[in-house]
């Protein structure tokens, strides 16, 4: 019986030159570096998906004028990952030819960025596998229940550019039921005792879009101005679409900032539903605040 469930991640992938995340970049420097996130689309869980094509076909320079040949393979080695249950999760990064990449710059202060979601993106992890050698990073972890996740590895390669490889992981167990992901209505959540509102300054796709998150006292409703940095940073957000098939790493305007507003500035690729995902950090803990949008 095969014990090891492996998934080999195509390397379909798409970098951003604009990246503002980049070794050394500074995005409040550059007038017209705002897409200050990087783009990836979803490998297919095919290990005969050619190692060239690019997803985001279509989208200009933003996807795929740096267009890199990496792949991942995500491996529960001790078996298929259990609902509830701790498990080891193995992610391996390997360069076009095979040979396992070592060497990594690091990027907000880790080597590998891990984002989990599931298949109604309800769920959501950011976690930093350790590195073993070998091209291999692992990390122990829990999926709330079965069914399909989707693991976005995000990495710099040593001298490379900004790299996101993806693919879909099953997870055994009773399934959640799968809610539809629908807008919200208003872009304000309260979580941990914070009350966070998003403002879009645009809500068209395939346009530069600064994405401002004002963070309040729940109680108060005075605004939160010291904020400390998680990873380097006043914040991360994260944006994936619908499908799952679009992912966005998208890093500050200003990543010194205290807050109470805290500037992002990306790009969408398409029209459609997507959810946001901005993480802070304050009296030394980390709050996630969950959006969802539509551009159009
Ligand atoms: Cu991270």
């Amino acid at each position: 019986m095969k014990k090891t469930l492996i998934l080999v991640a195509a390397a379909a992938l798409a970098i951003s030159v604009l990246a503002a995340c980049g070794k050394g970049d500074d995005s409040k420097s550059a007038g017209g570096n705002k897409h200050a996130g990087h783009t990836a689309g979803s490998a297919q869980a095919s290990a005969h998906h050619g190692g060239d094509h690019n997803e985001h076909d279509g989208h200009g320079a933003e996807a795929a004028s740096a267009t890199a040949d990496f792949q991942v393979s995500f491996a529960f080695p001790a078996g298929a990952a259990k609902a509830d249950e701790d498990t080891e999760l193995t992610v391996q990064v390997k360069d076009k030819s095979g040979k396992p990449v070592d060497r990594y710059e690091v990027s907000h202060e880790k080597l590998l960025h891990l984002i989990v979601v599931n298949h109604d993106l309800s769920f959501f992890n950011h976690i930093h596998p350790t590195f073993r050698g070998d091209g291999t990073f692992a990390v122990n972890t829990s999926f709330p229940a079965g069914g399909e996740y989707k693991l976005f590895a995000d990495f710099v390669p040593a001298g490379g550019a900004n790299t996101t490889l993806s693919d879909w992981v099953q997870v055994a167990g009773p399934e959640g039921a799968h809610a539809a992901i629908t807008a919200d209505k208003t872009l304000v959540k309260e979580v941990d005792g914070k009350e966070v509102e998003l403002i879009m300054s645009t809500t068209k796709p395939k346009e530069d879009v600064t994405l401002t998150f004002n963070i309040r006292d729940a109680n108060t409703k005075r605004g939160i101005d010291n904020l400390q940095p998680y990873l380097g940073a006043i914040g991360h957000v994260v944006i994936v679409s619908e499908d799952a098939s679009q992912y966005l790493h998208v890093h500050p305007v200003d990543e010194k900032a205290t807050g109470p507003d805290a500037a992002f500035a990306t790009s969408f690729p398409d029209s459609g539903t997507y959810k946001i995902w901005g993480q802070f950090q304050h009296d030394g803990k980390v709050f996630t605040a969950p959006f969802v949008v539509n551009m159009k």
